[in-house]
């Protein structure tokens, strides 16, 4: 055996100082390898701002651990021989070193453990694959709390979380008095909601040398770089969290489920980049929220509320990733097969609530979460969008989707494309929700009052038309009781134009060009 070094590729999302597979590494003694590869490009074609936003942090970070003495071994995307796979790179860095030993810490996609997995075989060395250490819920633990349960219910996972992490927790009591203080956060865009904005990072030298090579080898993708302000270290996202504490948090609650048009990040705390290629502790970023609260500069109902996206929906997430994976990739309980439309890359649409997240999207790589479930999501699953192709363009577009959090996201909780094992109903909504939450409509070419016909508001129509394509399958789900009373009730001719009127709809709908989201 080689008395070589142990070789830690440390992947594009793995840039924590604290990781699994560092954490008992000495410098004398490893070779970090970390290497931009060709296929992680463009296993779907990503927005350009989320491959410049890897490649400087992780740019950023083999910087950071070569300060701290280790010696990385740094493979950029144009070096020569450079053979565009994790795989092969991992094969020639073993010729490289000679190591006695691989040593990585599991990956959060499927696609990339099913490649570590084959490395077993292949690379002649001992290969150690270390846990995820950066979640609060080992995987083994999620998958005893799933085995037996019909539903996996979020809301009893998250309390078992604020228990074992002691977050809000006064005893073994929840601190305020409640677990979840949602009622209180639904406040629609008003007179008093003007969002702060959000930090923005100069591109230093090294960010703008990614970007010229984004802007040179991937300009067919999607998405802009004019406005590149990403935090790509971990001192910059702890600066970037702590102004939305300051700012923006005592007010996050209210106006979470509210959309502003031309308001992008509204009062989120635009963490979620930083925090899913780990240049933040998910952990850290909640105790600082809690303070905020115990020391009364935020109520509860913010600090609850963000601390439930953190540990609560985050964790679960990827627990239900793991747990049903391959399978959720393929999720079609409703059996939606509409390609995508073409106006989801180009924003060309008159529905202003979707031309504005297209734009947004275009431009940041982000949208907040209600603009990607309320708009988006809600307009996939009421035109019958395939979701795989939904699922796709998720992972291009914005700079946090990673698919462990983003096919969970979308087959599960805004496509229902699960048949209801994570959201208990179908999140689905006519325009009169979206007018309610935002101030789309008035500048919109569709009148959201009109409920059929030219010039009425296309969800309208597709509400009552999602309902009644799917009744068999969905008719029995009490949550929907109402809405299906509602609709029997209904004439028959009345009925009819709704149906005619979806329908006209959906047939102008051109399905987006081949090529967007993968070659
Ligand atoms: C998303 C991505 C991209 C675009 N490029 C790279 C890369 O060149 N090198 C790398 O190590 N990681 C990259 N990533 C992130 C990986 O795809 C990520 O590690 C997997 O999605 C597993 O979560
Ligand atoms: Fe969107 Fe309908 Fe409102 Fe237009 S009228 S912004 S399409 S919800």
């Amino acid at each position: 055996m080689s008395n070589g070094p142990v070789l830690v590729p440390v992947l594009g999302d793995q840039l924590s100082h604290g990781l699994s597979s560092l954490a008992d590494r000495t410098p004398e003694d490893t070779v970090v390898l970390m290497m931009e590869v060709w296929d992680e490009t463009q296993y779907v074609r990503h927005h350009k701002a989320k491959i410049a936003l890897i490649f400087s942090a992780m740019r950023h970070f083999a910087r950071e651990l070569r300060d701290t003495g280790f010696t990385v071994d740094y493979v950029k995307l144009d070096d020569p021989g450079n053979t565009g796979s994790f795989t092969a790179e991992v094969q020639r860095a073993i010729r490289r070193h000679a190591p006695r030993g691989v040593q990585i810490t599991e990956p959060g996609e499927w696609r990339v453990r099913e490649m570590i997995t084959a490395w077993r075989d292949t690379l002649g060395v001992r290969l150690r694959v270390l846990p995820d250490t950066r979640f609060v819920c080992p995987l083994p633990d999620f998958f005893q709390w799933a085995a037996g349960r019909k539903q996996w219910r979020m809301e009893y996972f998250y309390r078992e979380m604020r228990r074992k992490t002691g977050l809000l927790m006064d005893g073994d009591k929840p601190a305020g008095g409640k677990w979840n203080f949602d009622a209180e956060n639904r406040g629609g865009p008003d007179a008093e909601c003007r969002p702060p904005a959000v930090s923005h990072f100069a591109p230093d030298a090294i960010t703008q040398e990614v970007i010229a090579l984004v802007e040179a080898r991937f300009a067919g993708h999607f998405g802009s770089l004019d406005h590149f302000a990403w935090p790509v270290t971990a001192a910059q996202a702890a600066h970037a969290f702590d102004r939305f504490l300051k700012t923006r948090l005592p007010l996050f609650g209210r106006y979470q489920d509210a959309m502003m048009a031309g308001t992008d990040t509204m009062y989120h705390a635009v963490i979620s980049p930083a925090l899913n290629i780990g240049l933040i502790d998910p952990v850290e970023m909640c105790r600082r929220a809690e303070t905020e609260w115990r020391e009364g500069r935020a109520p509860i109902e913010a600090v609850e509320g963000f601390i439930r996206q953190v540990i609560g929906w985050r964790e679960y997430v990827r627990g239900i990733y793991w747990l049903t994976m391959p399978d959720l990739s393929k999720a079609n309980q409703l059996g939606a097969t509409r390609p995508l439309p073409e106006f989801w890359w180009t924003g060309e649409t008159d529905m202003a609530c979707v031309a504005d997240c297209v734009r947004a999207t275009h431009k940041n790589a982000y949208a907040h979460h209600i603009q990607r479930l309320m708009v988006m999501g809600n307009f996939a699953l009421l035109a019958g969008l395939s979701p795989q192709d939904v699922a796709d363009w998720f992972l291009v577009v914005y700079a946090d989707a990673f698919e462990w959090v983003e096919l969970p996201n979308v087959a599960g909780m805004a496509l229902f494309a699960d048949g209801g094992k994570l959201a208990s109903k179908p999140y689905a909504a006519s325009g009169a929700y979206i007018d309610r939450m935002s101030n789309y409509c008035g500048d919109c070419r569709y009148d959201v009052k009109r409920k059929v016909g030219e010039g009425a508001c296309p969800f309208n129509a597709l509400y009552w038309d999602f309902l009644a394509r799917n009744e068999e399958r969905l008719a029995g789900n009490p949550r929907l009781a109402n809405p299906y009373a509602t609709w029997r009730r209904m004439s028959a001719d009345k009925q009819a134009e709704y149906r005619d009127s979806a329908a006209a709809f959906l047939e102008t709908l051109e399905p987006a060009k081949k090529g967007w989201a993968r070659a």
